[in-house]
């Protein structure tokens, strides 16, 4: 890890996060290859693609709610399902159109556990011990930011993030964290992974990080 943050404090943050993407894997079978879906770069800090057996898959919500949580994926399933159909723009310029999403709207798990709202932000943790994300509450209660379960009408593979991760619509795509493991309700914005390294911490797809891609709505 030391010498890929060498690499992208001389290149630049886009050069960066393009030498730790890669839309190959090693799956017997498939000749090594697992492509990504419908356009997607697959994005990983840590060099892997993390595996989680979903009957192993836990989400815990903790901090400032009355009752904290450990989420199976059948929990989540129990849930309020919500499916929106939009746009995924990553900061370093891709886009795919029209993605389908389904799971459980995260403002939805923030009730199921009587988040204490009148905090003010969110921090997300991944079970790849590395990467990290944040939003305001007011941010995370929006009807477009999702615990997602499923991409392109199928559970959210391996590669993409599975079994569960964060699609915050409205933001470039850092903020949607892969292999989410954690939610916790806090007292003030913890910048996340690439906040840390420079991005935006108000990550609005056409009006941050100096971009002017079409808003996702
Ligand atoms: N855990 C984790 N989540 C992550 C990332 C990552 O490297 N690790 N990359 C982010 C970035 S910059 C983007 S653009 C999207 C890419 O999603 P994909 O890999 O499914 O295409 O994941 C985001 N979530
Ligand atoms: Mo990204």
């Amino acid at each position: 890890m030391l010498g890929v943050g060498a690499v992208g404090v001389a290149l630049g943050r886009p050069a960066q996060e393009a030498i730790q993407s890669t839309v190959s894997s090693t799956a017997p079978g498939l000749g090594g290859i697992v492509p990504a879906a419908g356009g997607f770069r697959i994005y990983t800090v840590t060099g892997g693609y993390p595996a989680m057996p979903v009957d192993e898959y836990r989400l815990e919500v903790t901090g400032a709610v009355a009752r904290p949580l450990s989420l199976t994926f059948d929990d989540l399933a129990e849930l309020p399902q919500t499916q929106m159909t939009k746009d995924f723009q990553c900061v370093t310029g891709w886009r795919v159109d029209d993605v389908p999403w389904s799971g459980v709207l995260l403002r939805d798990v923030l009730i199921a556990a009587g988040a204490n709202t009148s905090q003010t932000a969110l921090r997300f943790f991944s079970f790849d011990g590395a990467y990290t994300e944040s939003l305001t509450m007011a941010q995370a209660l929006r009807d477009d930011v999702l615990v997602a379960s499923s991409m392109f009408g199928k559970p959210i593979t391996r590669e993409h993030g599975g079994p569960v991760r964060l699609y915050v619509a409205p933001m470039y795509g850092y903020k949607s964290l892969k292999w989410m493991s954690g939610i916790e309700v806090v007292d003030e914005v913890v910048p996340g992974y690439w906040e840390q390294r420079g991005y935006d911490i108000d990550a609005w797809v056409g009006a941050s990080n100096g971009r002017n891609d079409e808003p996702i709505v």
